[in-house]
């Protein structure tokens, strides 16, 4: 029988709780996304109202050739305008990305007692590490999250995190080694293009400042399931990243928005949505607030979200690569010296971090807890 939702905590017990997800509730057939995810008008993504980002991907591999310094352009230009770009000739093959996506939705296709089997000996605030954030926003997203940080920890050190039974999950969905093969690949993409963005601030990192700006890497598993009313509630609302450099793989399904406020010219224009759309092949780069605190706003932390639709169910897979807790974060002294001014304070990452996620931020207001005024 249907459960019924009678107060605001049963809805809440029966997607996190319960572990049912926000799939369980889309599987109960609801006519109607529930009150709690219908998304005040301003929060709504009005599809018809977006523009489309028919930017060519960048291919990474002409960074071997000729073409290096126009592909180091590109990808500084990007970084310095909607703080998005996608890539392909990347090094990950096509296959393993496919396998992953796959893994996903297997992942979540499944039971919620199936799922909850992964969950033995992991706390609740740690399987679903949203769960505060959720639990602070009036509205909720039409979307469901894996293990946020542990899938990684998962992948790289299972019984360090109590995860008795990741070996399982990875032999149900997919190989601990095509996991670990793709954050590699990603990773080592990730460094080159800091070198990349630093080089072109006149900075040269050391490979221990690198380490320092990515040394922690999180996975996400993201599911959106088939909503009833897309035009009424989000995937995921407005937000940005706060690590260094996110790499997205999303599926074919469409729906990921970023907020563009200032033209080709760096000039200030009325704020309108851009959708990036899915190439077959390609990964998504998006930069985060930790990159533009370190490069004094010359690099822009992208503001995005996503829909949903009524029609397929939608996975993607980002790697956020952030810096250790204990790391301080601030503007680099270079770039301040030739900038003159410091935008932004240094502080601990770890309270950078502990700020983000305590507070449902809209947009980018997480990076005022840096800002100087
Ligand atoms: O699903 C997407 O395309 C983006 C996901 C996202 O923004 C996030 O996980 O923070």
């Amino acid at each position: 029988m249907a459960p019924s939702f009678s107060d605001a905590d049963s809805m809440f017990n029966f997607v996190v709780r319960d572990g049912n997800g926000v799939k369980g509730l889309a599987d109960l057939g609801l006519s109607k996304v529930p009150q709690k995810y219908v998304q005040p008008r301003e929060e709504r993504i009005d599809k018809l109202n977006a523009t489309l980002n028919n930017n060519s991907p960048i291919d990474l591999s002409k960074l071997d050739g000729p073409d290096h310094d126009q592909v180091v352009e590109e990808i500084a230009t990007a970084a310095e305008t909607l703080g998005f770009f996608q890539v392909v000739n990347h090094g990950v093959p096509v296959e393993l990305l496919e396998a992953l996506k796959i893994a996903a939705h297997s992942f979540f296709g499944q039971l919620a007692e199936e799922k909850s089997a992964y969950r033995k000996g992991v706390s609740l605030a740690r399987w679903c590490s949203m769960e505060q954030v959720l639990r602070q926003r009036k509205r909720r997203h039409w979307s469901g999250r894996t293990i946020s940080a542990c899938v990684i920890l998962m992948i790289v050190k299972p019984a360090k995190f109590g995860l008795k039974n990741a070996e399982q999950l990875f032999n149900t969905c997919i190989s601990r080694e095509v996991a670990l093969e793709f954050l590699r690949i990603s990773i080592k993409m990730v460094r080159k293009l800091v070198e990349i963005l630093m080089g072109k601030l006149g900075v040269t990192l050391d490979d221990a400042k690198i380490d320092a700006l990515i040394g922690l890497k999180m996975v996400n598993m993201n599911f959106y399931p088939i909503c009833p009313n897309p035009e009424l509630t989000v995937g995921v609302g407005r937000h940005s990243d706060l690590g260094t450099l996110t790499v997205l793989l999303q599926d074919g399904i469409g729906g990921l928005y970023v907020k563009v406020e200032e033209n080709m010219e760096g000039k200030k224009q009325e704020a309108e949505w851009m959708e990036i759309p899915p190439i077959p092949g390609a990964l998504v780069i998006n930069i985060g607030d930790t990159l533009q605190i370190v490069s004094n706003g010359r690099y822009k932390s992208a503001e995005h979200r996503v829909r949903t639709t009524s029609v397929q169910s939608r996975v993607s897979i980002p790697v956020f690569a952030i810096p250790k807790g204990t790391e301080k974060i601030g503007p680099l002294p270079q770039v301040v010296e030739s900038d003159g001014v410091a935008l932004y304070r240094e502080v601990v990452f770890e309270d950078y971090m502990n700020n983000f996620f305590g507070n449902a931020h809209g947009g980018k207001k997480s990076l005022d807890f840096a800002r100087i005024y």
